[in-house]
């Protein structure tokens, strides 16, 4: 039997590589379309293409040309849009670059599929909690949306451009509705990220002080390769479907660089500044998602805690610090 093609638009990024990963083990014949830039940052994927595990090709959601002439040469039978500006302090700094990625990116693809008549191809579009903005939770697939940044409203976009083409075209589209995840392989600006990389520094002597916006904000954090899973599972679903990803448990910001910091053995209050450069126009005060639905339609569930994920990051961070310091000079957790 010959191999499923897979193709994956922001294989680079934290979810693209454990989505990678995962498609590879099942046996898939994996693509992933990545964009020129001045420095390498194929660093999250260097492990599978070099070893001839996946394919990369030059390509961007914003350029119609690139995608047409991919999808004719790969025909992939599964098409996962995860490439976005996906940075929503940022959005507020560039909006229409944001919306040209973020919301036209996927028109852009699913036009490109419908026209090349690729009705076949199923096609998943990475939609967001964000969407959800300061409707109260918890937050389900029936909770209204009141995005609140350019990147949320974006997103919503994709969302409904998604099942526009679902229904309008029969196409197998479906969106998952993720609420926040990380992993060691989440972007360093993002909060859980940056307070961990910062707190490492701080126990290590390398920095001083941590500098955040609003402490206060709620997120409901999951592990990305558990995410993966999900993105996975809704796309193996006998109809294409819209599915909220969540833990189900909540934390506030300042609950979460107390945890880190504690478990270093630090007080965060002894190193934090507030700055109001990482405040946002709009805030998005609290995301709690209620996963019921994927839980009992396909049977997905969370394996990792918010505390072992918390662990797993710092594990990961202090070694990654150590590693660029002499062992004499170590001082550990
Ligand atoms: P990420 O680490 O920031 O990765 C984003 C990826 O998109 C990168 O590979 C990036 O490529 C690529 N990209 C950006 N602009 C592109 C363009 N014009 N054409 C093609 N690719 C482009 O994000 P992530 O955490 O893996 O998230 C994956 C997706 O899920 C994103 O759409 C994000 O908005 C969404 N999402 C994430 C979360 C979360 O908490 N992680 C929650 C809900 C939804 P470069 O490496 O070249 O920049
Ligand atoms: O880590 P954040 O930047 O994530 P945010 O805004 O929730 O967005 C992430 O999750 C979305 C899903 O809900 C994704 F769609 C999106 O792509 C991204 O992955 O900020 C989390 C909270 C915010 O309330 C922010 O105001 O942390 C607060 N915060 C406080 N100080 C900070 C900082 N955020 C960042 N990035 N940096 C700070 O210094």
């Amino acid at each position: 039997m010959s191999k499923k093609v897979a193709l994956i638009s922001g294989v680079t990024g934290q979810d693209g590589s454990y989505l990678s990963e995962i498609l590879i083990e099942k046996g898939y014949e994996v693509h992933g379309i990545i964009r020129r830039s001045s420095s390498v940052n194929t660093g999250r994927i260097d492990h599978l293409e070099p070893n001839g595990l996946m394919t990369t090709h030059f390509g961007d959601i914003t350029d119609t040309n690139s995608i047409v002439n991919l999808l004719c040469k790969i025909k992939p039978d599964e098409y996962y849009n995860i490439g976005s500006q996906s940075h929503v302090r940022v959005s507020f700094d560039i909006p229409e670059y944001t919306s040209q990625v973020t919301a036209i990116g996927v028109l852009k693809v699913l036009e490109a599929l419908r026209s090349l008549g690729m009705l076949n191809t199923r096609y998943y579009n990475a939609a967001s909690s964000e969407m959800f903005g300061i409707s109260s939770p918890p937050q389900n697939e029936n909770t209204i949306f009141q995005p609140q940044s350019p990147y949320g409203v974006s997103k919503l976009y994709s969302y409904w451009i998604t099942k526009a083409y679902r229904t309008g075209y029969k196409m197998f589209a479906c969106n998952g509705i993720l609420f926040n995840h990380c992993s060691p392989r989440r972007g360093e600006t993002f909060v859980e990220q940056k307070i961990v990389r910062s707190a490492v520094k701080i126990k290590l002597k390398m920095q001083d002080k941590i500098k955040l916006g609003n402490i206060d904000a709620k997120r409901d954090w999951g592990y990305s390769k558990d995410y993966c899973n999900a993105i996975y599972m809704i796309m193996q679903h006998s109809v294409p479907d819209d599915f909220v990803v969540a833990t189900g448990e909540y934390f506030s910001v300042r609950q979460l660089a107390e945890e880190v910091f504690s478990q270093l053995g630090l007080n965060f209050y002894d190193y934090l500044i507030t700055d109001e450069s990482y405040y946002r126009p709009n805030e998005v005060p609290e995301l709690l998602g209620d996963s019921t639905k994927i839980r009992t339609v396909l049977g997905w569930k969370p394996t990792v805690s918010f505390k072992q994920l918390i662990d797993m990051m710092l594990n990961d961070a202090m070694a990654k610090e150590l590693a660029k310091i002499p062992s004499e000079r170590w001082i550990t957790r």
